[in-house]
C-alpha cells in the first residue's frame, strides 16, 4: 500500500479492558494476521482496570497512550474495543491526516452508522492529533459519552468535518456478542459532562491523567497492563 507521508505505520493499539478474556483471545486470533498483512510496525496494549470499581474506559485509553509511549516511539494510536473484529483487511489500522473512525459499519447496528457524529468502537489518532485535543476526558465513569466527548474535542479544535472514515464496505465489523458488563452501568451524568466539553477540555485530559501502575505482563502477542485508575469523586 502506498502511504502518504501524513499516514503513519508505527502504531500502538490500545484496548481498554476488564474481565473479557474470551474476547481478547478472539481479537488476537483475528487481528494479528490482519495487522501483519498491513505491514504495520505495531504493539498491542491491553489496559486492564484493576479492582471492581466503576469502569472508566476513556481513562484507561489515556493510560494506554502514556504507557505505550514509555516503551516505544509510537506515532499513531488505534483505540479499539476488545469485541470488534474487522471484516475487511483493507481497513487500515494506521493514522491519517485527520482523526479516523474505522468501525463505521458494525453488524450490531445493521451495518449502518447509528448517527453521523459517532466516533466510538475503533478510532485512530496520530500522537500529534491526540495531544492537540488533550486526549480523552477522564471524567466519564460508567457507560456512554466518552466517545462523543472526543468527537467534540476534535470538532472544537479542528472544525466540524475533521474526521475521516473508510467507505461502508471497507468499514464492516463484527461485534462479538456479550452480556452487559457489571460495574459499567449507564452514566447518568454523561449528557451534562458532554455539554461542558469546550470549557473543560484544556484541563481534563491526558495532561491531568492520574493512575497507579500495578503490573506489566509481557506476552509475545500483547502487553497486559494493570492500572488502578481510582474512583469517581
Ligand atoms: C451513544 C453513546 C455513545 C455510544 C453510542 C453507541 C451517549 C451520550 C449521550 C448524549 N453516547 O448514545 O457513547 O458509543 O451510543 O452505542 O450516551
Amino acid at each position: 500500500m502506498l502511504l502518504k507521508s501524513s499516514q503513519s505505520k508505527v502504531v500502538a493499539i490500545i484496548i481498554p479492558f476488564r474481565n473479557r478474556h474470551q474476547h481478547l483471545i478472539q481479537w488476537l486470533y483475528y487481528l494479528h494476521p490482519v495487522l501483519q498483512r498491513q505491514q504495520l510496525d505495531y504493539g498491542v496494549y491491553i489496559i486492564n482496570q484493576d479492582g471492581e470499581g466503576v469502569f472508566n474506559k476513556a481513562r484507561l485509553m489515556n493510560a494506554g497512550f502514556a504507557e505505550a509511549l514509555k516503551e516505544y516511539n509510537y506515532t499513531c494510536f488505534v483505540f479499539s474495543d476488545v469485541d470488534l473484529i474487522p471484516m475487511n483487511d483493507r481497513n487500515f489500522y494506521g493514522c491519517f491526516s485527520k482523526p479516523r473512525h474505522l468501525s463505521v459499519a458494525v453488524d450490531k447496528f445493521d451495518f449502518i452508522l447509528p448517527y453521523s457524529a459517532i466516533f466510538g468502537g475503533v478510532v485512530s489518532l496520530s500522537k500529534e492529533q491526540f495531544l492537540a485535543i488533550n486526549g480523552f476526558s477522564n471524567s466519564y465513569w460508567g457507560w456512554g459519552g466518552e466517545d462523543d466527548d472526543i468527537y467534540q474535542r476534535i470538532a472544537i479544535k479542528y472544525g466540524k468535518s475533521s474526521i475521516a472514515r473508510p467507505d461502508m464496505a471497507t468499514g464492516r465489523f463484527k461485534m462479538i456478542k456479550h452480556e452487559r458488563d457489571v460495574h459499567n452501568e449507564l452514566n447518568l451524568h454523561r449528557v451534562e459532562i458532554l455539554e461542558r466539553t469546550s470549557s473543560t477540555m484544556e484541563e481534563d485530559g491526558i495532561n491531568s491523567l492520574r493512575y497507579t501502575l500495578n503490573k506489566i505482563e509481557k506476552d509475545t502477542l500483547y502487553t497486559f497492563i494493570t492500572v488502578d485508575i481510582g474512583s469517581p469523586k
